[in-house]
Formats: C-alpha cells, structure tokens, sequence
C-alpha cells in the first residue's frame, strides 16, 4: 500500500530529478578540471559526483520503501566548458543555494501536509545541504585568499586535494538503511 501522499511523492521525485541532474553536473565539472591539469579539483568533484548519486539513491528507496514508485530520471546534457575554475566553483555553489531552497520547500510541504515521516526523512537533507554550501563558500573562501591566477591555483588545487581525502565518505552509498 502506498503510504506516500500523492504531493509529497511527486515533489520527491522530482527532488531525485535534482540529484541526478546534480551527479552529472559534478562529473562534467570533474572531466573539466582533468582535461585543464586541475587533478586536485577533479578528485573532489568526481567524489561530489559520486555522492550525489548517493542523495539520488536514498530519494529512491524511501519512496519505494513507503509503497510509492520512485521514477528513474532521464538525462540532460550539463554544462560543459568554463571559463576559469573559481568560475566553475561559483556556479557550483549556486547550484547547491537553489538544491537547498528545493529541500526546504520539500520540508514546508511535509508540515502542510501532515507527512512527520518524510518530515524527519528529509532532515537529512537539509543538514547535508547545510554541509554543501559551506564546503563551496569555504572553496571560494580560499579563491579570495590564495588568490586566482597563477601559481596561486596550484595552491588551490593542492587544497582541494586534501579537502577530497579528508571529507566523510559517509553519504556515498549504494545501500540504504531506510530508518
Ligand atoms: Fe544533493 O547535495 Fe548537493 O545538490
């Protein structure tokens, strides 16, 4: 029996559309910064492509765990070209702002319609978008720093490569515990 309301189902899906679009994106911006010698860069971002799918993946089997049918998203096509990596790494942050205002919406529509289950489910979402938009603020931090020309992006990338071995690996999953 499907104990989802319709509303909180559909607006689930279409959150699982995000983190699918967002897993794609952070590869794009990975195969990007390893075409461009950004080795450092491209392992964060390849490992954020990963987790993404994780985010994806829990959406998943929440949804089908309470009886609703979760939606295998299509694909499309995501930016490939940047102009410089602080650029990269600001679209990225907007990206996780707009991530963010989806979850609370997602939360808001939980209270309204009486869902605590989804309500709790979803907290762990925005704790992880929390998470997300200081781990980019932080990256943009150090642009404004170290700097952003130069030897200066060898530093940056140095950092980013530290940042990639030193984050939790927690939330990339293929397995879910669903409570
Ligand atoms: Fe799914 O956390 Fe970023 O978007």
């Amino acid at each position: 029996m499907n104990q989802l309301n319709k509303k909180i189902e559909e607006a689930l899906n279409k959150q699982i559309i995000l983190e699918s679009e967002a897993s794609y994106q952070y590869l794009a911006y990975a195969n990007w910064c390893d075409a461009e010698g950004f080795a450092g860069a491209a392992k964060f971002l390849y490992k954020h492509s990963d987790e993404e799918r994780g985010h994806m993946l829990r959406l998943f089997r929440y949804i089908n765990d309470k009886g609703g049918k979760a939606v295998v998203p299509g694909t499309s096509k995501p930016q490939q070209e940047f102009k410089t990596l602080k650029g990269l790494f600001e679209t990225a942050y907007e990206y996780e702002k707009e991530v963010s205002k989806k979850i609370n919406d997602i939360a808001g529509l939980c209270v309204k319609e009486s869902d605590f289950t989804t309500y709790t489910f979803i907290q762990w979402y925005i704790n992880e978008q929390l998470e997300e938009e200081n781990l980019y603020r932080g990256v943009l931090d150090k642009f404004r720093l170290i700097g952003d020309e130069g030897n200066n992006l060898y530093l940056i990338d140095a950092e980013l490569d530290r940042l990639s071995s030193s984050s939790s690996n927690s939330d990339v999953i293929t397995a879910i515990p669903t409570n």
